[in-house]
């Protein structure tokens, strides 16, 4: 089970990094947050919970991204619980995933449990219910020793960063700085009327530039370079937010993909180690950043086609986790994933993940890296 909770034991202090895998030359202790990359030898890291887990609240947006066979469940049990022995398997799933970070010499922490269950509202809008804290990806961008909380524009999201408090205060208290976005207002004119976008382009997309909008899970760090997509929960006045707020010290660039529900570019890009860069086949629209660097295509996801999937596409298959540049936590039954990754000279570390695909993501959605190795490095083509 949990062993460490949100301010116990390694997030609370001195203990950080006193199993030695922060080296010995430096303080270990004073490491807080310093992850600059997707691949650096990783010290510590938050896997989320799934704990208490309800289905999201139906908004109109939700159609852009979420899978047809689930709309009727979001808008019939918003803020009723996930199946429960699909979530049962689920939590077995991540707990072992923290034993196998663990295993590696990888300090884990936990969210807090809180209840996703309350409805609440604002002057606007009501929702039924929360959503879960397995997916800490989406809710919290990490840069260097800076922790973003997103201003997410599902409305069932909008307390999502509670259960992740106590870890974030922990940070802030031992030197990380503390930056939560705008509090966006959610109200209708953040979301696309079919013909009532300002300009065609914005016609593709669920959010208008009404307010700045973006789940932490359409970025991906590279040093110094932060790459981004424009997708249906991330809009261009969200981007403009977190260029500013981070900086001279990034540089923050869009990449186009090909994926008509864009939500999360972490199925569609998987950086591995400097000069590699995993990608999905489907999506990918070559870019002049990563000119220089050996582009593989991901083989195909195994999962069967009835299975249940209610947030996201079976392309969580190269959701992937890495541990240090040569070695990946991979889901187990993603075989021909794990025999191209390891003909690319890979070590992959096999873990059971199916059930917590099913409430959308794998092995990164359900991370957030905050000690890696390494600073901000130039990797990417200027
Ligand atoms: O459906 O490919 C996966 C990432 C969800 N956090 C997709 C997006």
């Amino acid at each position: 089970m949990k062993r460490i909770r949100a301010g116990t034991g390694a997030a609370a202090g001195p203990a950080a990094g006193a199993n030695g895998t922060l080296g010995g030359e430096a303080d270990a202790s004073a490491v807080v947050l310093n992850s600059y990359t997707e691949w650096e030898p990783l010290r510590e890291v938050v896997v989320g919970s799934l704990s208490g887990g309800v289905f999201p609240g139906w908004q109109e947006s939700m159609a852009y991204t979420v899978p047809e066979a689930a709309w009727r469940l979001c808008r019939e049990e918003g803020g009723l619980p996930l199946p429960a022995a699909h979530l049962k398997a689920a939590e077995e799933e991540l707990d072992t995933l923290a034993d196998v970070l663990e295993a590696e010499g990888v300090t884990v922490v936990r969210p807090d449990t809180v209840s996703h269950q309350r409805p609440f509202r604002t002057p606007h809008w009501a929702s039924a219910g929360g959503l879960y804290a397995g997916m800490p990806r989406d809710a919290l961008l990490v840069v260097g020793d800076i922790v973003i909380e997103a201003p997410m524009s599902w409305r069932c999201r909008y307390h999502e960063a509670d259960a992740f408090r106590t870890l974030i205060k922990s940070w802030f208290r031992r030197g990380a700085r503390w930056m939560p976005a705008p509090r966006p207002q959610l109200t209708e004119e953040l979301y696309r009327t079919p013909g009532g976008a300002e300009s065609p382009a914005a016609e593709r997309w669920a959010v208008t530039e009404f307010e700045p909008v973006f789940d932490a899970a359409d970025f991906l760090r590279f040093g110094e370079d932060v790459v981004v997509q424009r997708s249906h929960v991330t809009n261009e006045f969200g981007i403009a937010w977190v260029r500013r707020a981070l900086g001279a010290e990034f540089t923050v660039s869009v990449v186009e993909t090909d994926d008509p529900h864009a939500m999360h570019i972490d199925a569609t890009f998987a950086p591995l180690a400097p000069g590699k860069l995993l990608v999905n086949p489907e999506r990918y629209v070559p870019h002049r950043l990563f000119e220089g660097w050996d582009i593989l295509p991901a083989p195909g996801p195994t999962l069967p086609p009835d299975w249940p999937m209610y947030f996201c596409s079976p392309w969580v298959s190269m959701n992937v986790l890495s541990l240090n540049p040569e070695t990946i936590v991979v889901e187990r039954q993603e075989r021909p994933l794990i025999d191209a990754l390891t003909a690319w000279g890979f070590r992959c570390i096999p873990v059971d993940f199916r059930h917590v695909y099913s409430f959308g993501g794998s092995f990164h959605c359900v991370t957030l890296d905050t000690v890696r190795d390494g600073g901000p490095a130039k990797y990417l083509a200027s």
